[in-house]
């Protein structure tokens, strides 16, 4: 009804000038600017009803009809030129319509005007049978996929009968239709039947099947729109809202001929079909036994993805990002980033050594990074694989962040240098949440890649699962509609279409630059691996498998019989790419070790000396000088733009920083100011990410300012350090953990200048990113041998929000440490161990600390991922303030904070060194003093718990040498740093003395509420620190 409206409302004529000015002008553009005006019609106040033929159905014909006569009337039949003519000359409703002048005079200027519809047509048979023909070709673009053949094997699972096709408001079993229309015997369409066959409609505007034709007899409609829409490639688009792209996907699926292929294509196809599946081949005759995820079933992935790279090269990409699980990746690594094929084969040979660390895993698991000439376009091109782990899925944000990185560091702001491609398996795709996340990056403005190309290996299985009990919709590749990617599944046995569906894919990404997935709907030859048996599990299946014809052997006896290449040509073609492989075997013989860093996939170039070690093993100061703390100060306080508005609330706050810098003092928020505005000034870029950051979820950052009168107008101070400054992007995520901190962990990768920094909203949330923690950021430089810089600042404190909000969970990140608890390192403690640990954990409890820390972060040779427990109290803290003089030149990060209270003037006087991390210590101080304890119990802060302090730990204990050791946390015993902190403390005395701690183990962080939460801890927590002194 909505429809009908508005086509009458377009009819009715308008009064006032003005209006239809205005009104003319809006249709114009709607012709594409056509020249042709017309006069503003009479008032149409009659009921619609009165026009016979109007209904809700057809006047989205009768639209169509309009349009079109505006722009030639005579490309619409004389009958509705008449009708507009009159209705437009005010005929009043009923009226407009004339019984048109016989067919085929001059004037109706179409081909075959005997069978035209109709002599004296009934309009209302006329309109309803030209509606059917558009709703035709409607179901057949909505629909047409589920009758094409997309499935090798003929066995497709997805059952699409509970999904009858609903076409108007009548329901159309597609799929009998189809088989009718095979014989061109249509039955019942709206009325359509046999003998409408030969009568010729005129096409919508929303098909492209005429090619240069606007009529075409409905024969030849139906053989046009099964050429499109039901052969080899099955195009799902229709959800997408944006008329524009579908018409652009319709032209390219519907134009007549579009599946033309030149000689030269087509024998590059197949040698591309030819070394994929000799590839695989090859590593069945020589190890038989050993795993490899063969592609063996869809051997077409290595064309495709070719496709795409040559055509993208075409399109001007210089650098392409991909990510990719097992299946086939080996191949993918040869015959795509070609890599050294005797590297390959080499990592079959179990003797070899490895010279560095790294995966033990390497030819599944690590990545590799490769610059060429693209044969095709002659141009260069940057390729690199990314290493992942057998986490599926994992990788995707990891490549997502990458790739903006490498956009963003060479100003491609639109994506036309870099791009990524991720290929995906079927089940992987579906049921991986990280997927979805992933997909809600792709049009963030400071998340968006611009488009990446999704691969799907959709072999109609995931191990041993079957896709009946593996998804619940009807595709794999359904999670891509929640970005309104077009989703192109082709039959991988059918190369061709392959090849031009990945065109397709790689123009649309280089038009739109949006999402795009092509499903090459596949099957796996063997079982999940070579050793596994899949008969088990899938009899039928693998029946019908062991049946099939492989697809390499099909294309070539099409192109045989085509003429296009002789047996003599393939079989030399083969016997060639046979020999490179045997070559290569002999070659990889000689290799007996193993360098993992010939797989990196981002290597830093001029950031490490010739043999790969840091060029230096000292970290500068990273204080700053008064006037640059007062610069960045007075920045942090003001707003450096006219005519903005700022909230008075804000106001307050910047005033408050500003009183700050006179005072010489920085608070918590402050502090971060100064490191990330010096490390601006200095040249390092910074990105910080995360919910909210850009306020901050405690209200206390406020990098973004947001003027009160203008929408959207904002300004980002710290961008106004210096001229000369690097860019800072501070940005609010999506909801997501697992995709965003995988993406801010790929963006770190791309390069060592860069502060990249990831907060969780609170802490605990960080579990939800746990993947990307344990398989990446942990074992990073082991097991990747690659370094990464990467920054999580987790709000982590007991503060009386229940047992969620509270912990960042320290005790796991501790637990991942790579350091010995019973081995005292010997030397060059703070450099070397910070060097050789998997990560740094620190939980600062002074600004100043926090600023020297971060500044660290980029001043020190080398890369680790740094883990802050950061405050939410001490945000606000009275206390928690550090003095500019804790941040002048010479001054550096304090590993840990000693007592320098009264208890230094009478060492031997403490009877306790209580040793505790974080804000727990403004509450002991204060305990302290309370109790009148100043003289005999020392506070130490160890702000940097991993590596651990040994060192200093060692100078407190002997420093007070009649002192009862005890370690005070807020935590449950069970949680926080006790585990951890309790055997170092023990190495560092050499097990003389005892460790103390009293608090019971609890299941979750915290076992009490609110208020009465932080009460009763902190008096609980107090007496067993304090308790049994004698003072
Ligand atoms: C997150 C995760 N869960 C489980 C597995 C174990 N696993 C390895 S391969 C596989 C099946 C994958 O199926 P699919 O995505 O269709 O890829 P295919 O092997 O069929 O190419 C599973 C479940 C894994 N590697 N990662
Ligand atoms: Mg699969």
């Amino acid at each position: 009804m909505h429809r009908l409206r508005t086509t009458v409302v377009r009819l009715r004529p308008i009064a006032a000038p003005q209006t239809a000015k205005s009104q003319s002008q809006a249709r114009l553009a709607a012709v594409g600017g056509a020249l042709r005006t017309f006069q503003p019609m009479r008032s149409y106040t009659a009921s619609v009803s009165a026009e016979p033929f109007l209904n809700g159905t057809s006047s989205n014909y009768v639209e169509e009809m309009y349009y079109a006569w505006l722009e030639n009337p005579r490309s619409v039949h004389k009958s509705w030129d008449i009708f507009f003519r009159n209705a437009n000359a005010g005929a009043p409703p009923g009226a407009a319509y004339q019984s048109p002048p016989p067919l085929g005079g001059a004037a109706l200027g179409l081909a075959n005007a005997q069978a035209m519809v109709g002599v004296q047509p009934n309009v209302e048979k006329l309109v309803e049978d030209h509606l059917a023909v558009q709703s035709l070709v409607r179901a057949y673009q909505v629909r047409g996929h589920h009758i094409a053949k997309l499935d090798p094997l003929d066995i497709s699972v997805v059952d699409f009968d509970e999904a009858p096709v609903m076409v108007g408001l009548k329901k159309v079993d597609l799929s009998g239709y189809k088989e009718r229309l095979y014989d061109l015997t249509a039955e019942e369409f709206y009325g359509l039947d046999e003998s409408d066959l030969d009568k010729v409609f005129r096409l919508p505007t929303t098909t492209f099947i005429g090619g240069s034709e606007s009529t075409l007899p409905l024969r030849e409609i139906i053989q046009r729109l099964e050429m499109a829409y039901c052969q080899s490639i099955g195009v799902e688009f229709m959800f997408i809202n944006d008329l524009e792209q579908c018409q652009w996907i319709r032209q390219k699926f519907e134009r007549p001929g579009i599946m033309q292929f030149t000689l030269e294509e087509k024998r590059t196809l197949l040698a591309r079909m030819v070394r994929s599946t000799r590839f695989e081949e090859f590593l069945q005759r020589k190890w038989s036994s050993e795993k490899r995820f063969g592609l063996e079933g869809c051997e077409s992935l290595i064309p495709a993805l070719k496709t795409i790279i040559d055509k993208s090269s075409m399109n001007g990409v210089e650098s392409i990002i991909m990510g990719m699980p097992h299946r086939g990746r080996l191949n993918v690594l040869a015959n795509v980033i070609r890599k050294e094929l005797d590297q390959i084969f080499c990592q079959f040979d179990s003797k070899l050594e490895a010279a560095d660390e790294g995966s033990g895993d390497v030819k599944y698991h690590l990545g590799m990074w490769h610059r060429r000439i693209n044969r095709v376009t002659d141009r260069n091109i940057t390729l690199s694989l990314m290493a992942n782990p057998s986490h599926l899925e994992a990788v995707d944000p990891v490549v997502q962040g990458k790739t903006k990185a490498e956009q963003f560091y060479c100003g491609d702001t639109e994506g036309n240098r870099v791009m990524s491609i991720l290929l995906h398996g079927d089940a992987a795709f579906a049921g991986q949440g990280v997927v979805y996340e992933t997909f809600h990056l792709s049009d963030l403005p400071s998340y968006t890649t611009h488009g990446t190309i999704h691969v799907v290996v959709n072999n109609q299985i995931g191990f041993t699962t079957d896709p009946r009990v593996a998804r619940s919709s009807s595709y794999p590749t359904d999670v891509a509609k929640v970005v309104n990617a077009p989703i192109f599944h082709v039959n991988a046995d059918d190369p061709e279409a392959v090849m031009y569906v990945c065109n397709v894919a790689a123009e649309w990404r280089a038009t739109f630059h949006k999402d795009v997935v092509v499903d090459l709907v596949c099957y796996r030859r063997n079982g999940h691996n070579e050793m596994d048996e899949p008969m088990f599990t899938q009899p039928l299946m693998y029946k019908q498998i062991k049946k099939q014809k492989g697809v390499l052997q099909k294309y070539a006896e099409k192109l045989i019989a085509e003429g296009a290449v002789t047996r003599q040509e393939y079989e030399e073609e083969i016997a060639k790419y046979d020999k490179i492989c045997e070559e290569a075997h002999a070659r990889s013989k000689d290799e007996k070790i193993l360098h993992i860093k010939h797989w990196l996939d981002s290597p830093w170039p001029g950031f490490f000396n010739m043999d790969g070690q840091p060029k230096s093993m000292t970290s500068p100061s990273t204080g700053l000088t008064e006037e640059e703390l007062g610069h960045i100060g007075h920045i942090a306080s003001s707003v450096p733009v006219e005519d903005f508005t700022i909230h008075g609330g804000l106001s307050r706050i910047l005033k408050g920083r500003a009183a700050m810098v006179g005072q010489r003092v920085c608070d918590w928020a402050l502090g971060e100011y100064m490191a990330f505005g010096s490390l601006l000034k200095e040249g390092t870029h910074i990105r910080l990410s995360g919910q909210d950051v850009e306020r901050g979820t405690f209200s206390h950052r406020h990098h973004v300012l947001h003027d009160q009168n203008v929408d959207k107008r904002i300004c980002i101070p710290m961008n106004h350090i210096a001229p000369n400054q690097a860019p800072y992007t501070v940005c609010n995520s999506s909801l997501s953990e697992y995709g965003v901190l995988g993406f801010e962990l790929g963006f770190a990768m791309a390069s060592p200048n860069a502060l990249v920094l990831w907060e969780a909203q609170f802490g605990d949330f960080h579990n939800t990113a746990q993947c990307i923690i344990d398989q990446f950021i942990c074992p990073g430089q082991a097991k990747w041998v690659r370094q990464n810089g990467i920054v999580l600042l987790l709000p982590h404190g007991m503060e009386g929000m229940g047992p969620e909000h509270s912990s960042a969970r320290p005790e796991r990140f501790l637990q991942m440490c790579n350091e010995d608890p019973d081995a005292y390192p010997v030397s060059e403690f703070a450099v070397r161990q910070l060097y050789d640990c998997n990560w740094i954990i620190v939980n600062c409890s002074t600004p100043a600390n926090y600023f020297h820390v971060l500044r660290r972060q980029i001043l020190q040779p080398f890369r680790k991922p740094l883990i802050v427990f950061t405050p939410k109290s001490l945000l606000r803290h009275p206390d928690a303030k550090s003095n500019f003089d804790d941040m002048l030149p010479g001054t550096h990060f304090q590993r840990l904070i000693p007592d320098s209270g009264p208890v230094c003037e009478k060492p031997d006087g403490v009877k306790r060194i209580v040793f505790c991390t974080g804000k727990v210590y403004y509450e002991l101080t204060r305990e302290r003093k309370n109790r009148g304890m100043d003289n005999t119990v020392a506070i130490a802060r160890i702000e940097q718990l991993s590596p651990f302090p040994f060192d200093q730990v060692k100078v407190e204990t002997d420093r007070y040498p009649n002192a009862d050791l005890v370690w005070c946390q807020e935590e449950h015993k069970n949680q926080g740093y006790y585990d951890y902190v309790k055997p170092r403390l023990r190495t560092t005395v050499d097990r003389t003395r005892p460790v103390w701690y009293d608090q019971p183990p609890s299941l979750t962080p915290l076992c009490f509420v609110l208020k009465v939460f932080s009460l009763l801890s902190h008096v609980c927590m107090c007496e067993c620190v304090f308790m049994y002194m004698c003072v």
